[in-house]
């Protein structure tokens, strides 16, 4: 068996490697920041890159030594060796990604776990999506409501109460990084606290049927004043359809939660 050159292999691996990591390091992957979250969002994202740019590194080496070294001869027509496994080598190769894996998962869980920390004074908002449109109820600002146009004030965190009217949609407004589906019977929200003023764009991120991508609404963050001042321009309140609707939700969830089981969730009659 010839011995493999580790130093010089491990030497390719870390020169490619840095090559591509850098590379990659260079794009603008998700846009413009707004939003605190953002920070520690895209630098797990940049580690991620360097992992992942470490671990092909390993696989193109590995291969390109292999299709060099023992590639066949012209003319030779005879069968490879007959080489049934290495249980060592396969140990090592699972133990590995899995360390690897297990410490992503764990410093993905901290940064989550950091950013949706909530603030006693954070502003809930009713995100209400439906095929094919997004609507806003302001509960504590007299149960305010808007269609298409969701304003929120700036340096403060929001908590987003998502619901959904009929099929599963997704909240995701790049710049704020954070992005939840929004269930039919399942309570579920998104803590942000944007930190610049600006216009966005909220996106529903889950195909949800043929108007998917027309499910958009416009995002205005602005100063604490300007907000309470458009707030009180509006007129119309949540209707009663959608209000219904949260009522069923919560004593669905209240006999879920009392039955122990998740029997009848993900189906909402109306
Ligand atoms: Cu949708």
């Amino acid at each position: 068996m010839t011995r493999l050159p580790i130093l010089k292999m491990v030497l390719a691996v870390i020169v490619l490697g840095a090559i591509q990591s850098v590379v990659l390091l260079q794009f603008d992957w998700f846009g413009d920041a707004a939003s605190t979250a953002a920070g520690p969002i895209d630098t797990l994202m940049d580690v991620t890159i360097v992992l992942s740019s470490f671990i092909f590194a390993i696989v193109c080496v590995a291969l390109g030594y292999a299709l060099i070294k023992w590639r066949a001869k012209p003319g030779d027509e005879g069968d490879g060796l007959p080489i049934h496994g290495n249980t060592r080598l396969e140990i090592v190769w699972t133990i590995i990604p899995v360390i690897i894996v297990l410490a992503l998962a764990g410093y993905s869980w901290a940064v989550l776990d950091d950013i949706e920390k909530t603030d006693s004074n954070a502003l809930h908002v009713n995100a209400y999506a439906q095929q094919f449109a997004w609507t806003f109820g302001y509960p504590e600002d007299g149960n305010k409501w808007s269609e298409g146009e969701l304003h929120v004030p700036v340096d403060r965190q929001v908590i987003f109460d998502l619901q959904a009217q009929d099929v599963i949609h997704s909240f995701w407004v790049p710049e704020w990084r954070i992005k939840k589906d929004a269930v039919p019977g399942l309570k579920t929200d998104v803590v942000v606290t944007p930190d610049k003023v600006g216009t966005y764009q909220l996106i529903c991120a889950e195909l949800c049927g043929i108007g998917h991508t027309t499910m958009r609404a416009k995002v205005v963050v602005e100063s604490q004043a300007d907000y309470d001042a458009w707030v009180k321009k509006q007129t119309t309140k949540v209707p009663e359809l959608l209000l219904t609707t949260d009522q069923f939700k919560q004593e669905q969830l209240k006999k879920e939660e009392q039955s122990g089981g998740i029997e009848g969730s993900g189906v909402v009659e109306q």
